[in-house]
């Protein structure tokens, strides 16, 4: 089997109301949808979601970089190569969900030229996960409402907390919210960098007294030092997202002790190296978690499918809740959300098929 076709598709579609978090805030999904065709006639997908305020990608430069640089090394190749593609793409630094979309893509031909979903291929540890919602930032009036909605129309109970402002508008945003979900529900944060090290120590102290039980990114990745002394202080686990966003990093972040568990995305790292990120972190007694990247429903079913394949990733709620946020995308069938679980596609490879008429219209590159 040889890739034919490379085709980097960029979309706008637009979101029911906007998503904000410490470092940016999106609009609009303007995701490239990543399609490789073999000469028998498969057709793999992927999505690249451009956050520029983390892999410095706009869909500009997704659309060249997977046309310019990565298309002559996949026209010809074997998607069952996939480790050969990935030293090739590398020779290309960066473009991290350029990359991840063509792993993405790779791996829903394979499973379809075997006959088998991607989570099957991957090791099968479960069929279904559960579901974290990612609340964005708002008031704490709204942040409530979006909690709750999630709760009472898909079943959620595990929410991530978006957080990185003032303290005080942070803890009231959580002090709402588990006013609102009880106990039992699994609350954790996510500042995105947006606080310094001081006011970080202090609010991980403050968010553990509500329960909270991670927090993610608190300061800039790259105040090394004040990262140390948050971990060092901190009563809860310091995750890594942004600043572990390569294999290599992960491994110099934990050795280092700058974060104590890993948020993984198929957005950044696909499903090969993903893989490699959990079964390090696995061997080193470190939690993993599949975050989200505000991704659409292609990224949403990838993510599904990489929980429901390792098992460590599939013992913790996984981010798939934001394309709700979307108020279409290209999928034939969206994901479907049910008492709090999402469902692994039982079909070869990832199940992700595109509605030709939803393409034509969300697609900006007529
Ligand atoms: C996260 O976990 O940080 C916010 C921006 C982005 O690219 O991903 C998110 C979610
Ligand atoms: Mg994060």
């Amino acid at each position: 089997m040889k890739i034919t076709s490379v085709e980097a598709i960029p979309l706008a579609v637009p979101y029911r109301r906007p998503f904000a978090f410490a470092s940016g805030r999106v609009t609009a999904a303007d995701h490239v949808l990543v399609r490789l065709t073999t000469d028998d006639g498969l057709v793999g997908v992927g999505e690249a979601p451009p956050r520029p305020y983390t892999y410095g990608e706009t869909a500009a430069s997704v659309v060249a970089t997977v046309r310019d640089l990565f298309a002559p090394v996949l026209v010809g190749a074997d998607p069952f190569a996939r480790e050969r593609i990935r030293a090739d793409l590398n020779r290309t630094v960066a473009n991290n969900a350029a990359k991840g979309a063509v792993d993405t893509a790779l791996w829903d031909l394979v499973g379809q030229a075997c006959g088998q979903p991607v989570h099957v291929l991957l090791g099968h540890a479960a069929d279904e996960v559960r579901v974290a919602h990612m609340i964005g930032l708002g008031t704490p009036k709204e942040m409530v409402a979006d909690a709750a909605e999630m709760r009472d129309e898909h079943g959620v109970e595990a929410f991530k907390v978006k957080v990185g402002r003032e303290l005080g508008v942070d803890l009231a945003a959580v002090r709402a919210l588990r006013a609102e979900l009880g106990d039992h529900v699994e609350l954790y944060a996510d500042a995105n960098r947006g606080w310094d090290a001081d006011t970080a120590v202090i609010a991980a102290r403050r968010l553990a007294d509500h329960g909270v039980t991670m927090l993610e990114e608190p300061n800039p990745a790259d105040d090394v030092l004040g990262r140390r002394r948050i971990v060092a202080a901190s009563p809860i686990p310091v995750v890594g997202d942004e600043s572990t966003i390569t294999l290599g990093g992960v491994a110099r972040s934990l050795l280092d002790g700058d974060s104590q568990s890993i948020s993984v995305k198929v957005a950044r790292t696909g499903f090969t190296e993903s893989a490699k990120i959990v079964g390090l972190c696995e061997g080193l007694g470190v939690t993993t978690m599949i975050g989200n990247q505000i991704d659409g429903m292609v990224n949403t079913v990838a993510s599904a499918a990489l929980g429901c394949g390792l098992a460590a990733l599939a013992r913790h709620p996984v981010e798939v809740t934001n394309f709700l946020l979307m108020t279409d995308d290209v999928l034939a069938e969206p994901p479907v959300i049910t008492d709090g679980r999402l469902a692994a596609r039982q079909v070869p490879g990832l199940g992700a098929t595109i509605d030709p008429d939803k393409l034509a219209h969300y697609r900006i590159d007529h």
